[in-house]
């Protein structure tokens, strides 16, 4: 199901019609945040709708590898009051994870654009297509329903959302589709090595030393059936690391032979004791945006995460119950 073009219509009329229009997404955002962001941001202005982009306080300065791209001029919670504006909310699964929380009930037009199979619809307006890959590969399909041309400066940032959202075209979203988008994007003039050093080989040291953490803590459970790895503030600050620096070690993990289940945890440093869990299924049986929910989190089947106090044993315990609990449940789990 791709998004029918009276969904889109509608979304685009109450644009139009909107005099100051809001473009936000979830907090922590990831590549496909940040380039469904810069391009809707590009495809409003082509159509002749002026938008501004709001980033939470706390996710500002952006992760170096996303804060190359032109996002006009960022508004956050102490600079902007988005009431009574039109909001649109790109790949945001859910009001909770927005970081404008408690303003929802005063923002009058809410438009939701999200692929996450788990959206609770909390928008006034929906377009929610599970089947899309990300959230760029939605932007991009609007953009052609609108006859806005894919220029250079819209195609690097959908490409960027594609690129990290399907794991570098290895996840099970991996569909002809987002490979048709890619191939709509590289011949817009997509600078594949620059996008490919900028996010993947530009490596500072501080995130190796971060992974050497993360591996002398790894960890298998169950018989095999679960990885997991943990790194705590502590780590962070004797690899002089980062938040963002800990993007990607999850996928170290989750090829070990056998394993069905990885799962990193890290420990937030806005609440020691914390710990933001990122959950991968190595098996495409496994749905762990089940186990997410389980412990008030969310995500996609193959990728969710939630936050936890648990230890180590205790939260190999929590993740190996829920499989079982799905095993048992087939399908219906
Ligand atoms: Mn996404």
């Amino acid at each position: 199901m791709t998004p029918s073009r009276t969904a889109a219509e509608a979304v685009f009329s109450a644009l139009r019609d909107a005099g100051r229009v809001i473009l936000a997404t979830h907090t922590h955002p990831d590549g496909d945040a940040i380039g469904s962001l810069v391009a809707m941001r590009l495809v409003l202005e082509r159509i002749g709708i002026s938008s501004r982009v709001f980033i939470a306080a706390q996710d500002l300065p952006l992760p170096e590898e996303l804060a190359t791209y032109d996002l006009g001029e960022v508004v956050h919670e102490d600079t902007v009051d988005v009431r009574g504006r039109t909001v649109v909310f790109l790949d945001c699964g859910n009001a909770d994870r927005t970081p404008l929380g408690e303003w929802l009930p005063e923002i009058p037009v809410l438009v939701n654009i999200d692929h996450h199979h788990d959206n609770t619809r909390f928008g006034t307006i929906n377009l929610i297509d599970p089947t899309a890959s990300s959230t760029a590969e939605m932007v991009w399909e609007l953009a052609q329903m609108l006859g806005v041309p894919i220029t250079t400066d819209i195609a690097e940032p959908l490409y960027v959302g594609l690129l990290t959202d399907t794991g570098r075209f290895s996840y099970e979203n991996t569909t002809p589709r987002a490979h048709a988008m890619a191939a709509d994007l590289i011949a817009a003039g997509v600078d594949l090595t620059g996008v490919r050093r900028r996010l993947y080989e530009d490596v500072r040291p501080a995130k190796l030393h971060l992974l050497r953490a993360a591996l002398e803590s790894m960890a298998i459970h169950g018989d095999g059936l679960l990885v997991s790895a943990r790194v705590t503030e502590e780590d962070f600050r004797g690899a002089q690391a980062t938040e963002a620096h800990a993007e990607g070690i999850i996928d170290v993990l989750r090829v070990v032979r056998g394993v069905r289940i990885a799962a990193l945890a890290r420990e937030l440093d806005v609440q020691p004791g914390t710990f933001k869990v990122s959950l991968r299924a190595a098996d495409p049986t496994v749905d762990v945006s089940a186990i997410a929910r389980a412990s008030g989190g969310g995500g996609h089947p193959q990728a969710a995460g939630f936050t936890t106090q648990l230890g180590d044993a205790d939260l190999a315990d929590f993740i190996l119950g829920q499989l079982r609990e799905q095993d048992a449940g087939g399908a219906a789990a």
